[in-house]
């Protein structure tokens, strides 16, 4: 059990651990490069004790942003899952296997939840006043030309029909890989015929990370975005796997309204209206999502039409995005079922894993979006019983990957930036 000071000070040891010069590694070992969104989460907890690092985080993950001419010259804003700033080989699929050698900075060719616009806009709001505020005006000016290419790449490469709901075709894009909401997608993605060799299993035990099945298809989706250059278009047709996302969705909502606010603060009064008309079209078009077997939002196959009607900490990010149905009551039906707060699947659900990576364990940056979503909705009592938990879990626990939820376990990597990035924070700064 640590006390408080002693874990604020593990977690910005933490962060300075896995740092590697502007960019920090999600953890050593498993993890060797600079990922999308746990740059976004960490650059919170840098915010705590270094708001130049932290803003700096920022720079370094869009170094590798697509521009106009790269890779086939359509993905201009993209930015990637990965970035290899520098190689290693204790992790797979590493730089050399995304056919992305061209690129000056060398990336993966899939993206990941784009939670950036929100992580700013939440540092400028720490930034009140002084030599802090005009650090984050400064550097805002920078990044958000660049958050405004990334959002319209979304719109317009992934929803390309102008739905409302944007698509992805790769698990690993939502960050929440392995999620029974995949089984079904999946099934029609064929297991690659290419030898590759895993190297997760060598840092974390197999019983908590995806089966063999798993990434023969993540392998062959690499595969396929290769095999047709990158073309949005050609993915967007006929990528065996094509899936709208709750997690994604909900994360792009909240954060397009966040970069309409960011782009008001800097006077950019055309591009603000540009994203809350996007903001407008999803909210309508989220309704097709609504599960009432499980009274939250989830995704569907775009393939099939089908609601893919899994009950996934994802679909729970509602009152984060700002949907009309904010799913509280469902959160607190949740919170009843599990002792140490709220699993990545609902521990009701049949193939719930309470210790397999998104299967069922807890993930502290999730339960914090989801819990500063609910704060915002008005229902803080709420929120407060989530970061309740994850307090309790953090001080037993320590900072893991991610949780069981019916023991308190810490599971898959240890020293884990974004879990370190939640308590400085979200936990730390209120006490208890
Ligand atoms: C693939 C880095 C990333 C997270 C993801 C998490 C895990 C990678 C992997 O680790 O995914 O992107 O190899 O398992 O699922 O959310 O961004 O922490």
């Amino acid at each position: 059990m640590y006390s408080r000071e002693q874990l604020a000070d593990i977690a910005r040891a933490t962060l300075r651990k896995n740092d590697r010069g502007g960019y920090t590694l999600p953890t050593a070992g498993l993890y060797p490069f600079q990922w999308n969104w746990d740059a976004g989460i960490t650059a919170l907890g840098w915010m705590s004790f270094d708001a130049t690092r932290a803003w700096h985080e920022f720079d370094t993950l869009f170094s590798g942003q697509w521009g106009a001419e790269d890779l086939g010259g359509k993905n201009d804003g993209f930015l990637a899952q990965i970035t290899f700033h520098k190689d290693s080989d204790s992790y797979f699929p590493g730089s050399d296997q995304w056919g992305t050698e061209a690129l000056e900075v060398r990336t993966s060719s899939i993206s990941q939840p784009p939670v950036h616009a929100t992580m700013m806009r939440w540092m400028l709001e720490r930034s009140a006043t002084g030599p802090a505020q005009d650090l984050a005006l400064e550097r805002l000016a920078v990044l958000v030309p660049k958050l405004l290419a990334h959002h319209r790449w979304w719109y317009r490469c992934r929803d390309p029909q102008q739905t409302g709901l944007v698509v992805n075709v790769h698990p690993w894009e939502t960050g929440m890989d392995n999620s029974p909401a995949w089984d079904a997608p999946l099934r029609a993605v064929p297991a690659t015929a290419r030898p590759y060799e895993r190297k997760d299993l060598d840092h974390v035990d197999a019983s908590m990370r995806p089966p063999k099945a798993f990434y023969d298809r993540m392998v062959y989706l690499m595969d396929f975005n290769r095999s047709v250059g990158f073309d949005p278009a050609r993915m967007y047709a006929e990528c065996p796997y094509r899936v709208n996302d709750i997690g994604i969705i909900s994360i792009l909502q909240r954060a397009s309204r966040d970069l309409a606010h960011l782009c008001s603060v800097l006077g950019l009064n055309a591009p603000a209206q540009e994203m809350l008309m996007r903001v407008n079209r999803t909210q309508l078009a989220v309704q097709a999502l609504w599960s009432d077997r499980w009274q939250q939002y989830v995704s569907r196959d775009t393939q099939t039409g089908a609601l893919l009607d899994v009950p996934t900490s994802a679909g729970l990010l509602a009152a984060y995005a700002g949907f009309d149905r904010d799913c509280a009551s469902t959160v607190a039906q949740w919170l009843t079922e599990t002792p140490y707060g709220l699993p990545s699947t609902r521990m009701t659900f049949p193939r719930f894993e309470a210790r397999r990576y998104w299967r069922g364990p807890i993930w502290q940056h999730i339960n914090m979006l989801m819990a500063v979503g609910l704060a915002d909705r008005g229902h803080a009592e709420l929120a407060q019983r989530i970061r309740q938990h994850s307090r309790v879990l953090l001080e037993v626990a320590g900072f893991h990957e991610y949780y069981d939820p019916l023991t308190g376990d810490g599971l898959g990597g240890a020293e884990f930036s974004w879990t370190a990035a939640t308590y400085l924070h979200w936990i730390y700064p209120e006490g208890q």
